[in-house]
């Protein structure tokens, strides 16, 4: 009897990490293995590590980590962002202030080719075209990735802005 193909269609997507507030590095290790872990869950590369002023939020949080993994998964938008969520939680994420400090941010980057204006769920980020501390780590891990909404590439978002202040390579592999 012919085996019927019951694999879902797999997309690539890109998440953006954050942290401010304990040991940084350690949560995005952490966070990166439970995400690799998942069944539904292929990890394809990681960033460097940069180090980042903080924008926006309380005068004098910390200097941010940001960084940035490249995944493909058979798990849908939502409920990716829904694990990730939980991975937040594990590294003890506590939501108080507006852009306060944070053991754990991640951020669904981009995901296939999808574009949505929903306020729980907006594809791609929609801060992410102006913010270095995105933008850098998605250039080293692919400058010609196309931006599914603005259709420019990241290279061509990158050079677009104004030069960055203060960021610097924290770690290149981790
Ligand atoms: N949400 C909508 N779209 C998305 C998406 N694509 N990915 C919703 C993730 N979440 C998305 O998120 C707030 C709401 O956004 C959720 O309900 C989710 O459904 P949150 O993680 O609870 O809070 P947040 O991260 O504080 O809010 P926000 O507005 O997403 O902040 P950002 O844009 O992530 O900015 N400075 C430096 N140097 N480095 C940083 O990483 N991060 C921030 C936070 C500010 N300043 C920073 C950094
Ligand atoms: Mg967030």
């Amino acid at each position: 009897m012919p085996q019927i193909m019951t694999e879902q269609s797999k997309s690539r997507a890109f998440l953006g990490l954050g942290g401010n507030l304990g040991s940084p590095l350690e949560h995005f290790r952490q966070a990166r293995q439970q995400l690799a872990e998942h069944r539904k869950i292929e990890l394809l590369s990681s960033s460097p590590v940069y180090q980042t002023p903080p924008l926006g939020g309380p005068e004098g949080q910390p200097d941010y980590l940001n960084a940035v993994l490249e995944i493909q998964t058979s798990l849908s938008a939502q409920n990716l962002l829904h694990l990730c969520r939980q991975v937040e939680d594990a590294a003890g994420r506590v939501r108080e202030i507006h852009w306060g400090p944070r053991t754990l941010d991640i951020d669904l980057l981009i995901f296939a080719e999808l574009v949505t204006d929903d306020p729980l769920l907006t594809l791609p980020h929609p801060r992410l075209h102006l913010r270095h501390f995105v933008l850098q780590p998605l250039y080293d891990l692919n400058p010609q990735l196309q931006h599914p909404g603005l259709n420019r590439t990241i290279q061509e978002l990158l050079t677009q802005l104004p030069p960055a202040e203060g960021i610097t390579q924290f770690q290149k592999t981790w």
